[in-house]
């Protein structure tokens, strides 16, 4: 509904033809963002070995940058065509304070956790999942080193402790680099998603059984806490170097590692810089740290030469997440040559980046950098190392947080650990895909069938074409997986459609449950190309019951208003569900347990319900009856009929520019574009919602504004008690989107306005 008309670009096009004028402009602010317009690559690593451009585009032949009045005159001086952006520059001078009603989270950015919430919630996890995590001090920060105060660097240890080790690991790094605020709370996410999930999902099942991620969520604590209270920190805090109260104290830690420490031009000596490289390398208790853990964890792979390469079969991945920038980097950064392992880890990096869409390149193709942590764990050890550029700014908003970085990285991060144990292997192979049962809950000897997706072509191609090929077999195992030695036994799985030859292929199995104990089962399913490269594993639960005595939960779906049977699906989590017969009856077979269990109608008229701590006791049947409630309309409207009772604030209005009702909608831009800075809003009339539950407020929406800097908001206002918001939606979109969002409600509420701004 809310609508920008985007006319920025044309004038930046503009603007980048103009000369560089001779005029200097006005300096509004001390620290502007520029763009600098360069026409020899050689002259941006000339820039990033003492500063670091937040962006460099090797298309448009610019970097962007912040810049004092001298850093101004020095980018003239070395020969870029420069001109301030504005909107960047209006971002970055921006103050942010705690948003209302805000009580955890960083002032202004209430999804990322500040360092001590980080502290205590991975210390909360060690305490709620004592089989399964722990939070280990692995050294301390500069601060803390020197009696200031500072932080323990910990590190959050994901795995069974019911399973034996040796297990491959994934380490993962965030927030190396303070002012990075998503890349921490991404790491966090990561690590509650695995710890959530345990026992139900099987592929983070038999991930913490028989793998282990090591995650160190805020490895530069002392600098996160200058970057949380709003700036632009990046190094840690090291009083020794530039002064004790500098703001541009401190070494970047991402320049401080052993490994072709200072070798090439990718890193200052200047104490001051953005990118300092520290006295000496791995001078900082931080790097120290870090340093020490990885050596600890992963076995010494790679020879020392330049040009040995860590055997195929090496095991270990290694992540360093950072932003911004949406790249994909793997080894070198020091130089240009492609790593030993080059090919293998390009495979890996446009796999990751298939997930979350992210430009896949050998670190140099940013600009040269030396002493960074994933040339060390490559360079070092022979791990398959990676630095993620998450998202697009530092002080990423929310909403794109929540919305785009998080779940597109979650699935690349998983991927990761799914191959850490031969990551130059493994990801070159097929994807084994949704993976399904015909029924996961049956009475011994049951014969079912298994079916997959067996593709080959998951790669990124934003920089060049990954090689794919046929699918050649799949094969699935019980309960012992592929890397269990002698005992897993491999059953073959046939192409759905008769013959395999496709890169992406429909597979399938018939499983004879026969001789099956009781209980939980893991099937893991793989796939193969015509290269003989095997994929990772991907499983599903089986469960064996004897329905004489395994619980049940059983009773009847009905509409709230009719009182007659509704035809619904019943659900208690995968792989325990099942539909309602003709007369709206269910029985569900289940394991000892408790359950939250779900009816959902097949009817769109009728709500949803859920029922949660369901007991369910061996030999016993527990009666659940469902009355589904109907949908009523509070109030509706297709804007074909005029203004009707909404509140209008200019420059709101009706428009037949674009719609989807089918010929009107509201638009805030009608015509053109609208001006700079301004907070405009279309506000309902007073609903009366007394004695209603379950609000649902569903539109269709055309939000096209610029991304990170203009967004369209829903807000509710329940009994007159303020605005607060239920949705914000960001960047360019072209079609209407079918929007539904559940607005919050308290007992007892008995008015409600809505707005969209
Ligand atoms: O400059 C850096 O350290 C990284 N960019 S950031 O904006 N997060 O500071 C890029 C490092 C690229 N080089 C390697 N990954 N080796
Ligand atoms: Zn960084």
């Amino acid at each position: 509904m809310p609508r920008y008309i985007y006319l920025c670009c044309l004038v930046a096009a503009l603007l980048a033809l103009m000369p560089a004028s001779a005029q200097k402009p006005d300096f509004k602010y001390n620290v502007v963002v520029v763009n600098a317009f360069f026409d020899d690559p050689a002259m941006v690593a000339a820039i990033a070995q003492e500063r670091q451009p937040w962006r460099v585009d090797y298309n448009k032949n610019f970097l962007t940058i912040e810049a004092t009045e001298a850093d101004y005159d020095a980018l003239l001086k070395a020969g870029f065509d420069v001109e301030i952006d504005d909107r960047l520059t209006e971002q970055h001078n921006r103050t942010y304070s705690r948003l209302p009603g805000q009580t955890r989270g960083i002032d202004g950015f209430p999804c990322y956790r500040t360092v001590s919430e980080t502290y205590a919630d991975a210390t909360a996890l060690a305490q709620s999942f004592p089989d399964l995590a722990s939070w280990v001090d692995v050294g301390d920060s500069w601060e803390k080193q020197n009696g200031l105060g500072g932080h323990d660097l910990r590190v959050l240890i994901l795995s069974s402790s019911a399973t034996a080790g040796p297990k491959p690991k994934l380490f993962a790094m965030s927030a190396v680099h303070a002012r990075e605020y998503t890349t921490a709370e991404l790491n966090t996410r990561f690590a509650e998603y695995l710890l959530d999930n345990y026992g139900t999902d099987p592929d983070v099942t038999w991930l913490l059984d028989d793998h282990e991620i090591h995650l160190s969520l805020q490895s530069n604590p002392d600098g996160r806490v200058q970057a949380q209270s709003g700036l632009f920190w990046r190094k840690n805090t090291n009083q020794n170097v530039c002064g004790a109260t500098s703001s541009n104290r401190g070494v970047d830690l991402n320049r401080n590692f052993p490994f072709q420490w200072g070798c090439c031009g990718g890193s200052s000596g200047n104490q001051c810089s953005e990118t300092y490289r520290g006295v000496s390398a791995a001078s900082e208790p931080e790097t120290q740290a870090i340093q020490d853990y990885v050596r600890s964890i992963f076995p010494d792979q790679r020879d020392d030469d330049l040009l040995a390469a860590a055997p195929a079969d090496a095991t270990g991945v290694f992540l360093d997440i950072h932003s911004s920038g949406q790249l994909m980097l793997w080894p070198w950064g020091w130089g240009a040559t492609v790593a030993p392992n080059g090919t293998a880890l390009q495979t890996f990096g446009r796999k990751m980046s298939w997930f979350n869409d992210y430009y896949p390149e050998q670190a140099i193709g940013l600009y040269p950098t030396d002493g960074t942590t994933d040339d060390f764990a490559y360079g070092e050890l022979g791990v398959a190392a990676y630095t993620y550029e998450l998202g697009t700014s530092f002080f990423q908003d929310c909403g794109s947080f929540e919305n785009t970085v998080l779940p597109d990285n979650l699935q690349s991060l998983l991927y990761a650990a799914k191959v850490s144990r031969t990551p130059f292997l493994t990801p070159a192979g097929p994807d084994a895909l949704a993976v399904n049962l015909s029924s996961g809950v049956v009475a011994p000897a049951t014969v079912i069938t298994l079916d997959a997706i067996a593709d080959d072509t998951r790669f990124s191609s934003a920089n060049g074409a990954e090689p794919v090929q046929s699918i050649a077999a799949a094969e699935y195992y019980i309960d012992l997986p592929p890397w269990s030695g002698a005992a897993a036994t491999a059953n073959p799985m046939t192409a759905s459609d008769g013959a395999y030859n496709a890169d992406s292929e429909a597979v399938t199995a018939t499983v004879d449950t026969t001789g099956l104990a009781q209980g939980r089962h893991t099937l893991f399913v793989r796939a193969q190309d015509t290269s003989g490269n095997w994929g990772p594993v991907s499983a599903a639960f089986l469960y064996i019951v004897d329905p004489a005595t395994a619980p049940t939960v059983a009773g009847n779906v009905t509409a709230a208003d009719t009182g007659q049977p509704l035809a619904a699906g019943i659900s208690a989590g995968a792989p325990f569900d099942t539909n309602t017969a003709g007369d709206g009856s269910y029985s569900l077979l289940l394991v000892s347990g408790n359950y939250d269990i779900t009816a959902t109608p097949d009817s769109p008229d009728y709500a949803s319900a859920t029922v949660s701590d369901i007991v369910a006791i061996d030999e016993q049947t527990t009666i659940q009856n469902f009355v589904l409630y109907p949908y009523c309309d509070v109030f509706s409207d297709d804007v074909e009929n005029g203004p009707q009772s909404w509140v209008i604030q200019a420059p709101w209005a009706i428009t037949t520019e674009t719609a989807n009702s089918p010929t009107h909608s509201w638009t805030d831009s009608p015509g053109s574009n609208y001006a700079d800075e301004i907070s405009s809003a279309l506000t309902s009339a007073e609903f009366d919602i007394a004695g209603l539950s379950g609000l649902l407020l569903e539109f269709a929406s055309l939000c096209d504004t610029e991304a990170d800097y203009d967004y369209c908001i829903v807000e509710a206002n329940i009994d007159d008690s303020g605005w607060n918001e239920v949705a914000r939606y960001d960047g360019p979109a072209t079609g209407w989107q079918d929007i539904a969002i559940e607005l919050p409600q308290q007992p007892g509420s008995s008015t409600m306005r809505i707005r969209f701004r």
